[in-house]
């Protein structure tokens, strides 16, 4: 580990990042590329956010491999062979420590240390830095490369501390294997975490317990190994794929786009098609794009949503508890986001798990040898918690940030996240998020989406530099413009219908809002480079001090109209 503190006084470079994940290392590439210094502070022991923490059985991606990398680096696709259509955790893990191996990025890390606070020193023009472990450092700027899903989330069930069997949240997971053998294992939580977790638990353990609260939907992964030759396909024409994934609502390419609505089709011709679509499997998109309107219509969302608890009918033996396993026909498909899965309802034909439903009797305790429900005990030697993240917002509020003048993200965010872009936020100088609330992010290819991130704003940084300018903010009213214009997008879906972390409605007290932007990968990076074609419109970059401010006269309002597509 770098001891930064080591020489006189704080280290100072040109950007400090915060976080090591996939987003910080491209930013640490990206940087050095410019000759410029940076210094990373992540609090894991390695590299790898996402793939370092989620340890869980069962964990892996669930965007095709071969997408769901990075694209910057012809040598490094050319280097790295996947084995799975959907890569595990391991596998990821090694990725990415082969990347920052690769390209020499551990130096700039440092491993073990949390970011605590970030205050904007007005009259330095420069961001400082203090961490759990001591240190402070300064930089002109500040890049929060935290992830989206970084904070877990653990309901505070009473008499935890009192249970005396082992007990997880699956986004914590320990790093030496963890052996259900034999074990009566319980497990709270079937989002895409879950869903994941339950087939393979159900495998190990003596007996599984699903404790189940909203019953989702999900659709076959299909995953399998690589064939031969696959890989090298993909790659022959990645120049092609890089077009095309650009113009593309999810920032991945693999599933044909609707070409009609569900009542063009006859009952028996919607059957087939949803059928071949079942069969064919893979990423999530691929039932929600089977027929135009799905995201926004009601009754096509319907079919779609009747096709999936049909398939549960089909699949589950026991009618009550496929019954059960069904979401409730007000929750739209795709408003919770879509997992995909390896036999998940199949698992509950095996003699050893039960599904409980928590909702109709909630949770209520934990004891010293179980879990207690409204109208139940459940004795258990393990308990797994795949209960989800403070997500989006909840790293970021963790941080005492504070800007020019002392305005704090937290009174900023107070009625809910609002940023320009998902990029920035009015009222902190110089300071900037990859995948932040109001970006695409989690609704697309996270790696794409980070490396399109991460390239604006490289961008911007080269022409501040090239213009002699050092301070970059965004205005007011575009990000009130950004705010609406996202919030318009979302409302003409049936997206922000479901309590989903999207709206923040899985954290008590958490304001109500749509976090990620729902207008569309492909239309949001047209808008990215629009706006920094137009002078960076909607930003305000000046040079410190000498009080001259040079942004776009335009002040147009950033978005296209809301149309819901997916
Ligand atoms: O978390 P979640 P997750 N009593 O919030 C339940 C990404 N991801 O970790 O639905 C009982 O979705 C809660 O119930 P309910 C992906 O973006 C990606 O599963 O609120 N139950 C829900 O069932 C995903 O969306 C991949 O009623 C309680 C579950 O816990 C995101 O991470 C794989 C409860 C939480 O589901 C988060 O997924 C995995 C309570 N008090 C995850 N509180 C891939 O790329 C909560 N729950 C493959």
């Amino acid at each position: 580990m770098v001891d930064i503190n080591a020489g006189d006084g704080p280290e100072n470079v040109d950007v400090l990042v915060i976080g090591a994940g996939l987003s910080g290392l491209y930013i640490l590439y990206c940087l050095r590329q410019r000759g410029l210094s940076a210094r990373a502070f992540e609090a894991a022991s390695g590299v790898g956010g996402t793939w370092y923490w989620n340890r869980y059985p069962g964990a892996r991606v669930d965007v095709e491999s071969v997408q769901y990398a990075y694209h910057f680096s012809d040598e490094l696709l050319a280097e790295w062979t996947w084995s799975e259509r959907f890569a595990t955790q391991p596998e990821l893990l090694r990725y990415v420590d082969y990347v920052a191996d690769r390209f020499e990025l551990r130096r700039d890390v440092t491993f073990d240390t949390r970011v605590v606070s970030a205050h904007f020193d007005d009259d330095a023009n420069q961001w400082t830095l203090k961490t759990d472990r001591g240190h402070v450092a300064t930089a002109r700027y500040c890049i929060m490369a935290t992830g989206s899903l970084s904070t877990p989330y653990r309901p505070p069930f009473p008499g935890l501390e009192d249970f005396e069997g082992e007990w997880y949240h699956t986004a914590m997971w320990p790093h030496d294997a963890v052996d259900f053998t034999g074990k009566r294992v319980g497990i709270v939580g079937t989002g895409s975490t879950g869903i994941q977790a339950i087939p393979v638990v159900a495998e190990q353990a003596r007996h599984l317990t699903v404790f189940q609260r909203t019953p989702n939907y999900t659709s076959p992964a299909r995953n399998r190994p690589l064939e031969a030759g696959e890989q090298a396909a993909f790659l022959a024409r990645h120049e092609e794929w890089r077009a095309d994934v650009r113009n593309t609502f999810a920032a991945m390419t693999g599933f044909p786009l609707p070409t009609k609505f569900a009542d063009e089709d006859t009952a028996e011709q919607r059957r087939a098609w949803l059928e071949q679509r079942w069969e064919e499997g893979g990423m999530p998109h691929s039932l929600l794009t089977a027929y135009k309107g799905v995201p926004v219509d009601e009754g096509a969302n319907r079919v779609v949503a009747d096709f999936v608890r049909d398939k549960i009918h089909e699949i589950v033996a026991d009618p009550e508890v496929a019954e059960r396993l069904c979401p409730p026909v007000d929750l739209p498909i795709g408003a919770k986001r879509p997992p995909i899965d390896t036999d998940y309802y199949a698992t509950f034909n095996r003699d050893n798990v039960r599904l409980v439903d928590v909702k109709a009797a909630p949770i209520q305790r934990m004891t010293s040898t179980g879990l207690q429900t409204a109208d139940a005990h459940y004795e258990l030697d393990a308990i797994i918690f795949a209960t989800g993240f403070d997500a989006m917002t909840g790293t970021l509020l963790n941080i005492d940030i504070r800007g020019p003048g002392g305005c704090a993200l937290a009174e900023a965010w107070a009625d809910g996240p609002a940023t320009y872009l998902g990029l920035m936020v009015a009222g902190l100088a110089n300071l900037f998020m990859i995948n932040g609330p109001g970006s695409p992010s989690v609704k697309a290819n996270m790696i794409v989406a980070l490396e399109q991130h991460t390239d604006w704003i490289m961008g911007l940084l080269d022409h501040m530099n090239a213009d002699g300018l050092d301070r970059v903010e965004a205005k007011g009213d575009a990000q009130a413009e950004w705010v609406e214009h996202a919030r318009e997008v979302a409302e003409a879906t049936l997206m922000p219908r479901a309590d989903s972390w999207y709206v923040g409605a899985n954290i008590p007290g958490k304001k109500r809002v749509y976090m990620p932007y729902y207008g569309g990968f492909d239309r949001y990076s047209d808008l990215c480079e629009a706006i920094a074609a137009d002078g960076y419109r909607g930003f305000t970059l000046s040079r410190h001090g000498d009080g001259a401010p040079r942004d776009a006269a335009s002040r147009e309002a950033p978005g296209a109209e809301a149309t819901g597509r997916n």
